[in-house]
């Protein structure tokens, strides 16, 4: 009985963890190396112009350029609307050769390889994939293997939670109907340097990509939406009453 009482607290306690993290908890990201390349589009195929996002290519963060734009939580970006999303490489600052991939959760569900080679050395400015139709009610995360290129193997991502470092490795912004990203591919805290850590700059510009998810999408998403976090809050409650029944039962 006593089993069986604890396994109900960890359950509890799980739930409960994931109602205080936000929508989901933590997970890792597992890259599959079998991945091939999707064709890559060149601006004259896709109609693209990555001339106006160029600015989020400097040696600051995303949320000092100052061109209008809306910060975003890249944990949550999450389609209202069906639409083919298409990645479009902007630049990048780094010594890396850093490698780019996503994953869809929810109705659509499936993980693929964005850019195998993320360097200006192979890439044109606005050169783009797609990722093919993704439904309405599906989470968007985009992955970075940190020199993924040459055999580094960090991985950084939009869910912060799930990052070993424990740091935030996105910036995401609203911009002219289009998601942009910024990555920073350097593990650990500003300057700090030991273990796993290597005197990270922070700068958020190592890989900069927009995303085309759609103008209903950007619009959807930059609407502050303070309801939903009441509405989480009550279903978490309402599932921790369900749990606490059942583990009554369990006991008695
Ligand atoms: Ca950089
Ligand atoms: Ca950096």
């Amino acid at each position: 009985m006593k089993t069986k009482l604890l396994t109900g607290f960890f359950v509890t306690a799980t739930a409960l963890g994931g109602v205080l993290a936000g929508i989901s908890p933590a997970h890792a990201f597992t890259w599959n190396n079998s991945w091939s390349q999707s064709p890559i589009l060149s601006k004259s195929q896709t109609g693209f112009d990555d001339a106006p996002f160029q600015a989020f290519v400097q040696p600051e963060r995303m949320e000092k350029v100052d061109v209008g734009q809306l910060l975003l939580d890249p944990t949550k970006l999450k389609l209202k609307f069906d639409h083919e999303v298409k990645v479009h490489f902007i630049n990048e600052g780094a010594g890396f050769r850093n490698q780019l991939a996503y994953e869809a959760t929810g109705t659509t569900t499936r993980t693929g390889l964005v850019f195998n080679d993320a360097s200006d050395d192979v890439l044109k400015y606005g050169d783009g994939v797609s990722l093919g139709n993704v439904k309405a009610g599906t989470l968007l995360d985009f992955w970075l293997r940190a020199d993924g290129r040459n055999g580094g193997r960090n991985i950084f991502g939009t869910q912060t939670a799930a990052n070993e470092d424990g740091l935030q490795h996105v910036f995401a912004a609203a911009y002219n109907n289009y998601l942009v990203l910024g990555f920073e591919d350097l593990y650990g805290g500003l300057g700090a340097w030991g273990g796993k850590n290597q005197g990270s700059d922070r700068d958020f510009n190592d890989t900069v990509v927009v995303v085309d998810i759609g103008e209903d999408n950007i619009r959807a998403m930059s609407v502050p939406e303070p309801s939903i976090t009441l509405g989480l809050m009550s279903l978490g409650a309402a599932g921790l009453m369900r749990l606490r029944r059942r583990q009554n039962s369990v006991v008695s």
